[in-house]
C-alpha cells in the first residue's frame, strides 16, 4: 500500500462558524491525507460577522509543540499555514518551516482581509510580516485584496480586465516566485473564479464558475483546503485549481439559504463529489 501523505495543517480553531481547522482538517482527512493540527489561538467564533467573541492566543503553546515533534522525529510532506493572530506568531512560522520544511511543500494562504479592507484584530504592518512568509513559500493563495496589501498597491474593486489580474499575477511572481493562486478574480458580473501561474513554468489560466451573490464566510478555507488536498494528490497546478473552484461552488451550493453566511458553507456535503474528482471515490 502506498505510504500515507500527512499535512500540517496550522490555522485558529474558530469554535462556531465554520473555517480555518474546522474546514481545513476534515477536508484533508476525506482527500485521505493525514491531517496533523498546530491552532494558532481558540477563538468562540471568527472575526467576521460576529461581536464579542473571546480569543486565546496560543503563541507560547507553538515552539513547546514543535520541540515535543522533534523528539518523535515528525515529518510531514506539507505544511498549510492559514490565519495567524499577531505578527509574533508569523515570525514563528519561519522557524516552523525551517525545523520542519525542509524539501516539503510548504503551502501559505495569507489569510489577513478580503474586500479591500483588513480583518479586525489586524494592523498595517502585518501585511509586510505576511509578504515575508509568502516568499517562504512554494504555493500562495492570496485573494485580490491580500495580493495588493503585500504588493503595497491600492484595492482596485471588480470587475477586472485581464490585463490588470495578468500585471498583478506578474508582480506577485516577481515579489513572491513559486506558484501563485490567486482568487476573487472576476472580469464580469456574473463569473468568478481564480488564477494561477507558476513562474517555473510559465504556466498561467483560470478556473471561473458562473457567480453565486453573496458574501460567504470560510470559502477560502474550503477553496485553500480543497486546493492542497488535489495538490498533495498528485493533480498539476492547472487540475487542482479547478478541482478547488468547483468543491467551493458545490459547497456554496448546498448552503441552506435561511441559515447565516457568517456561519460557514456546508462544505460537508461537497466532499463525496471533491473524493471523485480527486479519484477516491
Ligand atoms: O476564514 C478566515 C478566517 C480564519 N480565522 C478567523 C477569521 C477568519 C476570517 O475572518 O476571523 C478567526
Amino acid at each position: 500500500m502506498e505510504k500515507q501523505k500527512r499535512a500540517l495543517a496550522i490555522h485558529d480553531i474558530s469554535c462556531v462558524g465554520k473555517c480555518s481547522l474546522t474546514v481545513a482538517l476534515p477536508v484533508l482527512s476525506a482527500a485521505g491525507i493525514e491531517a496533523s493540527a498546530l491552532p494558532t489561538s481558540v477563538l468562540s467564533t471568527h472575526t467576521g460577522g460576529f461581536t464579542g467573541y473571546t480569543f486565546r492566543d496560543l503563541t507560547q503553546d507553538i515552539i513547546p509543540i514543535a520541540n515535543h515533534w522533534e523528539t518523535l522525529d515528525m515529518d510531514f510532506d506539507a505544511i498549510y499555514t492559514g490565519y495567524l493572530g499577531s505578527e509574533e506568531q508569523i515570525r514563528l512560522m519561519e522557524e516552523v518551516f525551517s525545523r520542519f520544511g525542509g524539501g516539503k511543500l510548504i503551502y501559505v494562504d495569507p489569510v489577513m482581509a478580503d474586500n479591500g479592507q483588513l480583518y479586525p484584530g489586524f494592523d498595517k504592518s502585518f501585511p509586510g510580516q505576511m509578504t515575508r512568509l509568502c516568499k517562504m513559500a512554494d504555493v500562495i493563495l492570496p485573494n485580490i485584496t491580500e495580493a495588493v496589501l503585500m504588493l503595497d498597491e491600492p484595492y482596485v474593486k471588480p470587475p477586472y480586465t485581464k490585463e490588470y489580474i495578468e500585471g498583478l499575477l506578474a508582480r506577485l511572481g516577481d515579489a513572491f516566485g513559486g506558484k501563485i493562486v490567486l482568487t476573487g478574480v472576476q472580469f464580469d458580473p456574473e463569473n468568478l473564479g481564480a488564477a494561477y501561474y507558476d513562474t517555473v513554468s510559465g504556466e498561467k489560466g483560470y478556473a471561473m464558475n458562473p457567480l453565486i451573490p453573496g458574501y460567504y464566510h470560510g470559502t477560502g478555507d474550503v477553496f485553500g483546503s480543497g486546493m492542497l488536498s488535489a495538490l498533495m494528490c498528485g493533480f498539476p497546478l492547472d487540475e487542482a485549481t479547478r478541482i478547488a473552484v468547483d468543491f467551493t461552488v458545490s459547497a456554496i451550493k448546498y448552503t441552506d439559504t435561511e441559515r447565516e453566511p457568517k456561519y460557514g458553507v456546508r462544505f460537508e456535503a461537497a466532499l463525496p463529489g471533491l473524493m471523485k474528482n480527486l479519484g477516491i471515490i
